[in-house]
């Protein structure tokens, strides 16, 4: 999102505060897309995963109601408060602003007194259900950070479904089910998201937790639980975000469960406060909802760091040659791989995934870490080798070399390239010299280097058995198998 400039200070300093009060320094915040870099050829990018910040997502939606002539006030009506059906001094007249309770509501700044709220007809036409479907659609695919929120004025439903869809409103699917009773509602067993576990994570539940009718009245809030579902792999701190990361990089069910570009809110009974409706009263029942929180991000598949809101219409801001609403294709021109989403791992600062300019050479962004400067592939996008490293993504060693994390110099072998003086030959790339000698091969004695050379008295070659002593030592140590074999 774009913010003016001290919104977005203020939210910066927010983020820095948050992160170094709940969470380690070793996840990324992923807010960089490519950052300036410089090799033996001059300045190059080094290209990471990224994704916009977490924005409220409300101040980018478009709400729909149906029916659509269900808000009260038109005509203007009165309505009873739930608790005393005989106080019905309220008055709801679309006509007039102080006495409207429009849909925009729902989603305005509380910061009045009293709150502000929209509000459905009552429950006139009793006993047909007083259904309410209030969809709110973004035209483009969000990712939701954090609990969706709905707080209501009047009683919470007695029955409400939360729906999705992830395809633009063609197709819908349950989040999850509330109601007072189940059962009753919908034949399903009554559960809270403190049953869900890391295996039923995707499993839609029916809770009886946001139902309980005007009695809470100071508990006005129907949720569904983002964060504790997060928290199955991330603990309940959410400390250990990389292994949310990693599930969702390798799970695509799991990131698409978090995944909408609409929500659906079906109000299909309200709060009665009692089994039986009051059928003198019916002005005691409606839906009234002061707020609803939705708090996500652009899904950009980690190819963009920002999002911006124009025309009426949220558009990632495509980094990595990509293009499209979400990030979703390469550009015309840079097609030489199959285009892919970034990807978080590994932590802190994931995985580009960048498309390639047709025209440039090996088709690789995977650059070998050990045999090549840096993991990616540089601005003319060739990995580029270290030493004795060759190879599109520098995996093979040149002649000469080996391959020992990266190209060793190939020093000794058992043919051609032998360690002298009785130095033995370590994995082809060292000599391992005995205690008199040193050099590559073991060719210089080490007396060489010391005062006086190698005449002196504390020459190197004192440490040398005498080829009697040698003799001695094989027979006392082999002596015991001689005996063996004579035997
Ligand atoms: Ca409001």
């Amino acid at each position: 999102m774009r913010f003016p400039l001290l919104l977005t200070l203020q939210a910066s300093w927010l983020t820095v505060c948050q992160a170094t009060q709940h969470y380690p320094t070793t996840w990324g915040h992923y807010d960089l897309c490519k950052s300036e870099g410089y090799t033996d050829e001059g300045p190059t990018w080094y290209y990471m995963a990224c994704q916009p910040e977490a924005a409220d997502m409300t101040k980018y939606l478009k709400v729909f109601l149906d029916p659509p002539n269900i808000t009260c006030g038109d005509p203007p009506e009165t309505y009873c408060t739930l608790e005393n059906p005989y106080m019905c001094n309220n008055e709801c007249d679309s006509a007039t602003e102080e006495l409207a309770h429009p849909p925009e509501l729902m989603f305005d700044h509380e910061g009045r007194n009293p709150t502000t709220f929209w509000q459905s007809t009552s429950w006139k036409k009793y006993p047909k259900p007083l259904a309410v479907n209030i969809t709110l659609s973004w035209n483009k695919t969000i990712e939701l950070t954090d609990d969706i929120v709905i707080t209501f004025e009047s009683g919470r439903p007695e029955q409400m479904v939360l729906e999705k869809s992830l395809d633009y409103g063609r197709s819908w699917q349950p989040y999850q089910f509330y109601a007072t009773d189940c059962l009753d509602a919908f034949t399903m067993e009554p559960k809270s998201v403190r049953d869900i576990t890391q295996h039923t994570l995707l499993d839609i539940i029916c809770t009886e937790e946001y139902s309980r009718g005007y009695v809470w009245k100071n508990d006005k809030t129907v949720r569904f639980e983002i964060k504790d579902r997060f928290a199955l792999f991330a603990g309940p701190k959410l400390h250990n975000m990389a292994s949310l990361y990693g599930q969702l990089d390798t799970t695509k069910n799991l990131r698409d469960f978090f995944t909408i570009t609409d929500l659906r809110i079906r109000l299909l009974r309200p709060a009665t406060g009692a089994t039986m409706v009051d059928e003198y009263n019916l002005s005691r029942y409606f839906y009234a909802i002061s707020g609803i929180k939705v708090h996500g991000r652009c899904k950009c598949n980690l190819h963009a760091n920002s999002c911006i809101y124009d025309k009426e219409r949220l558009t990632c801001e495509c980094e990595h040659n990509t293009t499209g609403p979400d990030c979703g294709r390469c550009k015309k021109n840079y097609q030489a791989r199959a285009w892919s989403a970034g990807s978080y791992l590994p932590i802190p600062k994931g995985t580009a995934n960048i498309c390639l300019p047709n025209s440039v050479g090996p088709v690789n962004c995977n650059c070998n870490p050990f045999g090549s400067d840096t993991d990616r592939c540089n601005g003319t996008g060739y990995c580029k080798c270290k030493e004795g490293a060759t190879g599109a993504k520098c995996h093979e060693c040149l002649p000469g070399y080996l391959w020992d994390n990266g190209c060793k110099s190939r020093v000794c072998d058992s043919e051609l390239l032998r360690c002298q003086n009785g130095g033995v030959c370590v994995n082809n790339i060292r000599c391992q010299c005995p205690p008199a000698y040193t050099g590559l091969l073991c060719e210089k004695p080490r007396c060489e280097n010391e005062p006086g050379g190698c005449g002196g008295s504390y020459s190197g070659q004192a440490y040398l058995y005498p080829p009697g002593l040698i003799l001695l030592l094989l027979l006392s140590i082999l002596g015991p198998v001689f005996l063996v074999e004579i035997c």
